[in-house]
C-alpha cells in the first residue's frame, strides 16, 4: 500500500479526534439550533466526515510575512503555556521558533528545575525534601501590565491539576515563585488586573486573578460527598507581588475563564455550570448559564470591614459570592449576567468597553458592556441583563476570542474548524434590531478543531491588528507521522487586511493552551546574572574547598572555562553533602552544567548563576563530576573528581 493511501486509511479510523468530535455534538444537540449561515451539525449517530482537505492556497497577498533571513530576528515574543508539560514556552513571532522553555511546575533535566535547592524551594517539597508535585497542566498565561500594555515585570502561568500559580520574572524568563490556591480545584483561567479599582496612581498589576473550574464540598474532607448544595467552587485574587492569596469568593456552580477591565474596576469568569450539577449532564441541563462580574472595590471593602468567613485550615478570607445573596445591586459583591449555554472564553476588547462570551454549546457570542455593569451596582440600571448589548450568531463551538484594535474579534469556533472575523459595533446594531447590519466579516478554516486565539497586542490598549496565532487542537494530516501521538498545530494568521490569509504550521509539543503575543521592546532580559543575587555565591574561587560539621559537609567551587576550581574533593560514605556552584564565566552564552554519575545530579549554571543540591554520598567510589553543557573547546575536559570514601 502507498504511504499516501495508508496515511489516509488512518485519517478515516476512529481516533481521540472523532470520539470528541462527537461527543461534543452529542453536547451541543441538546437544544441548540445550528447557526444560520453555516451547514447544520451533523447528528451525534452520524459518522465523522473523513478529514477535509487542506484549504487551497489563500488568494489574497499577504504583507505580513513569516520568512526571516538567518540572522534576523524576530519582531514579537510569544509566551504560550505548555499544557501538562508544566513549562511556559518562548516563541520568536513571526517566524513562529520555539526560542526557550521555562520549566515551572514539572522538574526539568536542561537546567536542573526540582534537582536544585533553589528551584526545589520554588516548587515546594515535602518534610522529607521530595518535591511535593511532579505533574501539572498549564493552560493560561498572562503578564503584568502597565498604563493599559504589558510592562515586561512579570508573566503568570496556573497549574490546573494541583491548583498553583507560578510567576515568572520577565527579565531572567525563570520561574521564581509558586503559590498553591487553597480550598480550589480545577484552577483554570488567569488573569491580571490593569490597574487599582480605587486608586487612580496604581495604573499597572497588582493583582492576579485565578478561576477554580471544580466545585467540591467545602471543606473538602470526605463529609458531603453526595449533597450538591454542598459543593462550590472559588474565584481567588493573588497578590502580584508577595504571591500571597489575599481573598477569595464562594460562587455558585464553578467559574472558567477569567477577564479584566481597563480602569481596575471589574474582574469577570465564565460559568458553565449555574445548575450546580455534580454530574455532566446535570451541567447541560439550563439554556443560560452566566458571566460573574466582581465588583473588586467592594469585596476589598467586605474583608477590610471583617465580613468573612475561613474556609478549612486556610487563613484567607473568604466572602460570599453566591447567587442568592448577591441578588441586592446596592450590596452585591458580584453580577451574574446570564450567558446562553456553558460558556467558555471570556475576553476585554482592547477599547476598554466589552466583555465578550464566546458560548461553546451554544453558536453564539455574548457582548457585555462594562458602563452597564458598573450603572447596576451603582442602582442606575434595573435589569442586569441589560448590559447585555449584543447576542449573535457566530458558528458551532465559540471558544476564545482575540482583536485587532479596529473594532473586529477573532473567535475559533472549535467544531466548525475555523475562525470567525466579526465586527462587534455590527454585531450591536444587529441585536438592536438593524438586520441589515453584516457583523460576519470573514471566515478561514483553520487544522484542526481550533482552541486558542491570540493576536498582537490583543487585550492591551495597544492591539495591532497584525498576526493572529491560533491554537488547533488536532494537527492530523498537516505533519510527516511520526506514530500514534500527533503533534498540535499552531497556526499563524495575517489579520492586516480586510481577509485573514493563513501564513504557517507550527507543529507544537502537546499541548499547548492560551499564549500572548507582544513587540519585542517591551521586555528588556537580562543575560548575565547578578553575582548577588543568590546569598550563597561563591565570589571568588579561592573561597573553594570542602568544610564539615560533623557529617554535614559543605563543597564550594566555581566555574570559568574550561575549568572546576576544584581539581577534586574529598566525602565520606553517608555524608549529607550540600554543593554550591558559582559560574564565575560573565559573558553571554557561557553556561555551564554539572552532573554527578550515579548520583541523579545535573544542573546548570548560566553567567554568575549561582546554584546547589542537597544530596547522601551513599555510593563510595570516584565519580567524575563533568559539565554538560557545551562552553569551550575544552569542554569535555571540564571535569572534577568527587571521592567518595568507603
Ligand atoms: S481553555 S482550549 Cu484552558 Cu479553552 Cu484551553
Ligand atoms: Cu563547562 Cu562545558
Ligand atoms: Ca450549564
Amino acid at each position: 500500500m502507498s504511504e499516501k493511501k495508508e496515511i489516509q486509511r488512518e485519517a478515516t479510523g476512529i481516533g481521540r479526534r472523532k470520539f470528541l468530535n462527537t461527543a461534543a455534538l452529542a453536547g451541543l444537540t441538546a437544544g441548540v439550533a445550528a447557526c444560520n449561515d453555516k451547514p447544520a451539525a451533523a447528528p451525534a449517530s452520524a459518522p465523522a466526515a473523513p478529514a477535509a482537505p487542506a484549504a487551497p492556497a489563500a488568494s489574497h497577498a499577504s504583507t505580513n510575512t513569516t520568512h526571516l533571513k538567518p540572522g534576523e530576528l524576530d519582531t514579537y515574543y510569544g509566551l504560550w503555556s505548555g499544557g501538562h508539560t508544566g513549562d511556559m514556552r518562548v516563541l520568536g513571532l513571526p517566524s513562529g521558533r520555539e526560542i526557550h522553555r521555562i520549566p515551572c511546575f514539572v522538574p526539568d533535566a536542561l537546567v536542573g528545575w526540582g534537582v536544585t535547592n533553589e528551584s526545589k524551594a520554588v516548587m515546594g517539597t515535602k518534610p522529607d525534601g521530595h518535591l511535593k508535585y511532579t505533574v501539572a497542566d498549564t493552560h493560561h498565561t498572562h503578564a503584568s501590565y502597565k498604563d493599559g500594555n504589558y510592562d515586561g515585570r512579570y508573566a503568570w502561568i496556573n497549574d490546573k491539576i494541583n491548583s498553583r500559580i507560578a510567576r515568572i520574572r520577565l527579565d531572567y524568563f525563570v520561574c521564581d515563585k509558586i503559590t498553591e490556591l487553597p480550598n480550589v480545584q480545577g484552577f483554570h483561567g488567569i488573569f491580571p488586573d490593569k490597574a487599582d479599582p480605587v486608586d487612580p496612581a496604581i495604573n499597572y498589576t497588582t493583582r492576579v486573578f485565578c478561576g477554580g473550574e471544580f466545585a467540591i464540598p467545602l471543606p473538602n474532607n470526605g463529609q458531603d460527598v453526595n449533597d450538591p448544595t454542598k459543593y462550590h467552587s472559588m474565584f481567588s485574587c493573588v497578590d502580584a507581588e508577595t504571591m500571597e492569596v489575599r481573598w477569595q469568593v464562594l460562587i455558585d456552580g464553578n467559574c472558567d475563564l477569567v477577564a479584566t477591565s481597563f480602569d481596575g474596576k471589574l474582574a469577570a469568569t465564565n460559568q458553565y455550570n449555574v445548575e450546580n450539577g455534580i454530574h455532566y449532564e446535570d451541567m447541560m441541563s439550563a439554556e443560560r448559564d452566566a458571566c460573574l462580574f466582581f465588583n473588586v472595590a467592594r469585596i476589598e471593602e467586605a474583608v477590610k470591614a471583617g465580613k468573612f468567613k475561613t474556609v478549612g485550615s486556610s487563613k484567607v478570607p473568604v466572602v460570599d459570592g453566591s447567587h442568592e445573596s448577591n441578588k441586592d445591586p446596592k450590596t452585591a459583591l458580584v453580577a451574574y449576567v446570564s450567558v446562553p449555554k456553558n460558556p467558555h472564553g471570556v475576553n476585554a476588547s482592547p477599547d476598554g468597553k466589552y466583555f465578550i462570551c464566546a458560548g461553546k454549546l451554544s453558536p453564539t457570542a455574548t457582548v457585555i458592556e462594562l458602563a452597564k455593569v458598573l450603572d447596576w451596582f451603582d442602582g442606575k440600571m434595573e435589569k442586569l441583563d441589560d448590559a447585555i448589548v449584543a447576542e449573535v450568531e457566530i458558528g458551532l463551538g465559540p471558544l476564545h476570542t482575540a482583536f485587532d484594535g479596529r473594532g473586529n474579534a477573532y473567535t475559533t469556533l472549535f467544531l466548525d474548524s475555523q475562525i470567525v472575523k466579526w465586527n462587534v459595533d455590527a454585531a450591536i446594531k444587529f441585536h438592536a434590531g438593524d438586520k441589515n447590519a453584516k457583523y460576519v466579516v470573514d471566515r478561514l478554516d483553520v487544522h484542526y478543531q481550533p482552541g486558542h486565539i491570540n493576536a498582537s497586542q490583543s487585550e492591551t490598549k495597544a492591539a495591532d491588528g497584525k498576526y493572529l496565532a491560533v491554537g488547533c487542537k488536532f494537527s492530523k494530516d498537516r505533519f510527516l507521522p511520526v506514530g500514534p501521538l500527533h503533534p498540535e498545530n499552531e497556526q499563524l494568521i495575517d489579520i492586516s487586511g480586510d481577509k485573514m490569509v493563513l501564513l504557517a504550521d507550527h507543529p507544537v509539543r502537546g499541548e499547548p493552551h492560551d499564549f500572548i503575543i507582544f513587540k519585542r521592546d517591551l521586555v528588556k532580559p537580562k543575560q548575565v546574572y547578578d553575582l548577588d543575587d543568590s546569598p550563597l555565591a561563591v565570589k571568588d574561587p579561592k573561597d573553594s574547598g570542602v568544610t564539615r560539621n560533623g557529617k554535614k559537609v559543605t563543597v564550594k567551587l566555581t566555574s570559568q572555562a574550561p575549568a572546576f576550581s576544584l581539581r577534586e574533593f574529598k566525602l565520606k560514605k553517608g555524608d549529607e553533602v550540600t554543593l554550591i556552584l558559582t559560574n564565575l564565566d560573565k559573558i553571554e552564552d557561557l553556561t555551564h552544567g554539572f552532573a554527578i554519575p550515579n548520583y541523579n545530579v545535573n544542573f546548570i549554571v548560566n553567567p554568575l548563576e549561582t546554584k546547589s543540591v542537597t544530596f547522601i554520598a551513599d555510593k563510595p567510589g570516584v565519580f567524575w563530576c563533568y559539565c554538560t553543557h557545551f562552553c569551550h573547546a575544552l569542554h569535555l575536559e571540564m571535569r572534577t573528581r568527587m571521592i567518595v570514601e568507603a
